[in-house]
């Protein structure tokens, strides 16, 4: 395909509770919509996850924008004809900002996969049509406040509870968790709050039967967590340290995790997902599962194809669009039944933005023609 036309839209949604976690909190989500139009008139969408500030990642809204506008679009525009599995060859050149391409490369595969009239998940070769939902539940002022949320987070049929730690907030609450529910698939996520000091303190929470701990040590370490691997029963799953396909094989390599949460946003797209899908679960057997960075429903509907795969073998942070937000801007939104979330039969991701509700949260656009 060649591209005629690719549109940025800045969003800023305001989420229905603040979401808090090890590295800080956010009420108003950023992000950036990328829609990409072809020749024959055919669109595709992606989103770019950076957020308000460098804390997850290096990467914030304002660089994301940037990276895309001053570098990304004149690649693109010399590239001529593309294909969505070849985007990363055209900004190799560019170093890391994940994000910035990832919201690019999943325009171009939902575009493809429009383009041959099929719904994602097929198109990238998802083994099932769904995805088994589960929920990340942010640190909350209080035991009591977090024990509420949970139990309404249930109550609607979510597949697993995860909450956020930190040091002061990790061995108790869990503790208070499993007192109230002994059985329900509980996991925990530190977003590199601590450090191999905290290893004994960490192996306590082995007596409380987690499904996994993510990301406890530094946002870029493999090293320290093969050693903490060996200390721990619980399974460590890597997500900030995982930014692409070699970091995965780096990994294995050390043993550095057991699991590992992929995020396209965080490893550039689709392509680099799907890459790190078949070492991690195809050459090496390892589970994978599909995490989230809060997306609005257009960069949801890239995480549920995603979540299709055969290798996500544990339930994912893909929340219904009610979890986020009071007003998702795709039509139709995201919804929970039984736990899991349907993949739309629908060519592409299978939903569509509605321009009036862009129009409410957009702070700033730009069309750039080819
Ligand atoms: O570490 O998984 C994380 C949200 C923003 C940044 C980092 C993380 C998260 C989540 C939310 O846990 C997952 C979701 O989108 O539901
Ligand atoms: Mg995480």
């Amino acid at each position: 395909m060649e591209l005629r036309k690719l549109e940025l839209v800045e969003v800023w949604m305001e989420l229905k509770s603040p979401f808090q976690t090890s590295f800080g909190e956010t009420r108003l989500r950023p992000g950036i919509l990328v829609r990409v139009e072809e020749r024959g008139g055919e669109e595709g969408w992606g989103e770019i996850v950076a957020g308000e500030g460098p804390w997850y990642s290096y990467e914030t809204v304002w660089t994301a924008w940037h990276v895309v506008q001053d570098y990304i679009v004149p690649m693109l525009a010399r590239a001529g004809e593309l294909e969505a599995r070849r985007f990363h060859e055209v900004v190799a050149r560019i170093r890391g900002h994940h994000m910035a391409k990832a919201g690019i490369e999943e325009a171009l595969w939902d575009l493809e996969a429009r383009l041959a009239s099929q719904p994602l998940y097929r198109y990238i070769g998802g083994a099932r049509n769904y995805a088994v939902s589960g929920v990340s539940v942010g640190i909350k002022s209080s035991v009591e406040e977090l024990l509420k949320a949970i139990a309404s987070y249930l109550e609607q049929g979510y597949a697993r509870v995860k909450i956020k730690i930190k040091p002061g907030w990790d061995i108790d609450i869990v503790a208070r968790i499993r007192e109230e529910y002994p059985d329900i698939p509980l996991q925990v996520d530190a977003n590199a709050a601590y450090t191999l000091e905290d290893a004994e303190h960490l192996a306590r929470l082995d007596e409380y039967n987690l499904l996994m701990i993510e990301q406890p040590l530094d946002y870029d370490d493999l090293v320290d967590h093969a050693e903490l691997a060996k200390r721990l029963k619980t399974p460590i799953c890597l997500d900030e340290s995982i930014k692409g396909p070699r970091d995965a094989v780096r990994a294995y390599k050390l043993g550095s995790a057991r699991v590992i949460n992929i995020k396209p946003g965080r490893v550039g797209g689709i392509g680099p997902s799907l890459q790190i899908h078949d070492y991690w679960y195809g050459e090496k057997g390892l589970p994978v599962w599909i995490g989230g960075m809060l997306e609005t429903g257009v960069g949801r509907g890239h995480l549920v194809a995603l979540a299709t795969l055969e290798g996500v073998k544990y339930p994912n942070d893909v929340s219904a669009s009610d979890r986020y937000y009071w007003e998702d801007i795709v039509e139709p939104p995201w919804t929970l039944r039984d736990g899991r979330i349907q993949a739309p039969e629908k060519p592409g991701i299978g939903v569509e933005p509605v321009e009036e509700r862009l129009r409410k949260v957009a702070r700033k656009r730009r069309t750039f023609i080819f």
